[in-house]
C-alpha cells in the first residue's frame, strides 16, 4: 500500500490533491488541521492506496491478518466517501475516534456508524440522535441470557454450570458471588464442585466461600470423582464447577475439559473472561470454546480498563451471550447483570461528552 500526505488551505483542496496524484480508489487514513508557511491555517490529509503486483507472503498466520486488512480495506474503498464524512465531518468524526480510543475495532466501528448513517439518510445529523441510533444498531447484534433466572427451570438437564477461562480472570470469586446471588436472592438450593485442584490453596479459597455461604462443597479430581459430587448432588436446583484457570491459547486444554464433562451432557460452560484483556487474545480464546457448548460469557474486571470495547468486539464477532460483568473483588456486592444500559455505558461513558446525553 503506497500512503501519502497532502497538505492545502481546505479540505476540498486536500482531497482534489489526493484525487490528482492517487485517483480515485484512494482512501483517506486521517486529517488534521497544522499550519502552512507564513502562519496560515491548513489541513494535512493522509491517504492511501493499494500497490499492485506484491508477492503473497507464505505464513498463513500473516496471510490471514493481510486477508483481514484487505477485507477492511476493500469495504473502506467500496464506501470511500462514507469513509471520508466520518474521518472529516463533526460530529461523526468525534464519535468515531471516541469508539476507537475506547477499544472497539476500527471495522466495527466503521461499519455501524456506516449503516446507522445510511438508515438516517441525512446529509447532517446532530450527535445525540446518531449515538442512538449506532446504540440500537450495536444492541441488536448482541444477545443477553440469565443463566439462573426464576424462568430456569430446577433440575433440569440444564442446572450444571462450569466456570471456565483462562488463569486469573476471576472464575472462583466470580463463582461464589453467583452462588450468593443465587441462594440469597433467588432462593435456590446451590452445590459447588470444585476441579481446581493444580493449584495449592485454590481449593481452600472456594472452600471458604462455600462455609461462609453455607453451601455443601466437594471436589473432583477425576472424570469418575466429578460425576460422583454431581450426583451426591442430585438434589440441588444449582451446582456450580469451579475449573482449572489454563492458557486456553493452546486449543488442547479445551480438550482436557471435554474430558472431565464427558459422562454429563447438558454441562453449561459459563467462559470467563477479562475485560483488560487484549483483543486479539480474547478472539483466540473464545474460537477455541466452539467445540464446547458455551452458555454465555462473562467479563470480569470492567473496574480495571477504561477500554472495554474489545469486550464489545466480541459479542459482535461471536454469536455467544454475555450474562454477568465482575465489577470489582467483593464477594459478593461486585458482580452485575449485564443489560443493554450498562453494555452503552462502555461504549459511551455518560459525563464523557460522547454518551448522547447533552
Ligand atoms: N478488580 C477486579 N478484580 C477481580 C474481579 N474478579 C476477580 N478479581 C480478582 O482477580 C484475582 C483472581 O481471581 P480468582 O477468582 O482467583 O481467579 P481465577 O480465574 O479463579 O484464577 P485461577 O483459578 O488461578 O485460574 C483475585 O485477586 C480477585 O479478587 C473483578 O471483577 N474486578
Ligand atoms: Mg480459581
Amino acid at each position: 500500500m503506497q500512503i501519502r500526505i497532502f497538505r492545502a488551505a481546505t479540505i476540498a483542496e486536500a482531497l482534489d490533491q489526493v484525487r490528482k496524484e492517487l485517483g480515485h480508489d484512494a482512501i483517506i487514513l486521517g486529517n488534521r488541521k497544522i499550519s502552512l508557511p507564513g502562519d496560515v491555517a491548513g489541513i494535512e490529509v493522509t491517504a492511501a492506496v493499494e500497490q499492485e503486483g506484491r508477492p503473497e507472503p507464505v505464513n498463513p498466520e500473516i496471510s490471514s491478518d493481510i486477508k483481514e486488512i484487505k477485507s477492511l480495506l476493500s469495504l473502506l474503498i467500496s464506501s470511500k466517501d462514507t469513509f471520508a464524512r466520518i474521518q472529516l465531518e463533526e460530529p461523526l468524526s468525534e464519535i468515531y475516534h471516541g469508539l476507537l480510543t475506547r477499544g472497539l475495532d476500527e471495522r466495527q466501528a466503521f461499519v455501524f456508524l456506516r449503516k446507522t448513517l445510511l438508515e438516517m439518510g441525512e446529509p447532517s445529523v446532530e450527535k445525540k440522535s446518531l449515538v442512538e441510533a449506532f446504540s440500537r444498531k450495536v444492541i441488536e447484534k448482541i444477545r443477553f441470557a440469565r443463566p439462573f433466572s426464576s424462568g430456569t427451570s430446577p433440575k433440569s438437564a440444564g442446572r450444571i454450570f462450569a466456570f471456565v477461562g483462562p488463569t486469573g480472570v476471576g472464575k472462583t470469586t466470580t463463582l461464589a458471588k453467583l452462588a450468593a446471588l443465587i441462594k440469597i436472592k433467588r432462593g435456590k438450593s446451590v452445590g459447588i464442585i470444585s476441579i481446581d485442584t493444580y493449584r495449592i490453596g485454590a481449593v481452600d479459597q472456594l472452600r471458604t466461600y462455600a462455609g461462609i455461604l453455607e453451601i455443601p462443597f466437594l471436589v473432583a479430581q477425576s472424570r469418575s470423582d466429578f460425576n460422583k459430587a454431581r450426583a451426591s448432588f442430585g438434589n440441588r436446583d444449582v451446582i456450580l464447577v469451579d475449573t482449572i484457570g489454563k492458557n486456553y491459547l493452546q486449543r488442547d486444554h479445551v480438550g482436557d475439559l471435554r474430558t472431565i464433562f464427558a459422562d454429563t451432557p447438558g454441562v453449561n460452560h459459563l467462559l470467563v473472561l477479562s475485560a483488560t484483556a487484549k483483543d486479539v487474545d480474547l478472539r483466540q480464546t473464545i474460537q477455541h470454546f466452539q467445540s464446547v457448548s458455551i452458555h454465555s460469557l462473562i467479563f470480569t474486571k470492567v473496574d480495571e480498563t477504561l477500554t472495554h470495547g474489545c469486550m464489545i468486539n466480541q459479542l459482535l464477532r461471536f454469536p455467544h451471550a454475555v450474562s454477568y460483568f465482575g465489577t470489582g473483588q467483593r464477594v459478593p456486592e461486585d458482580i452485575e447483570t449485564a443489560t443493554q444500559k450498562r453494555l452503552l455505558t462502555f461504549l459511551f461513558p455518560p459525563g464523557n461528552g460522547s454518551s448522547g446525553k447533552e
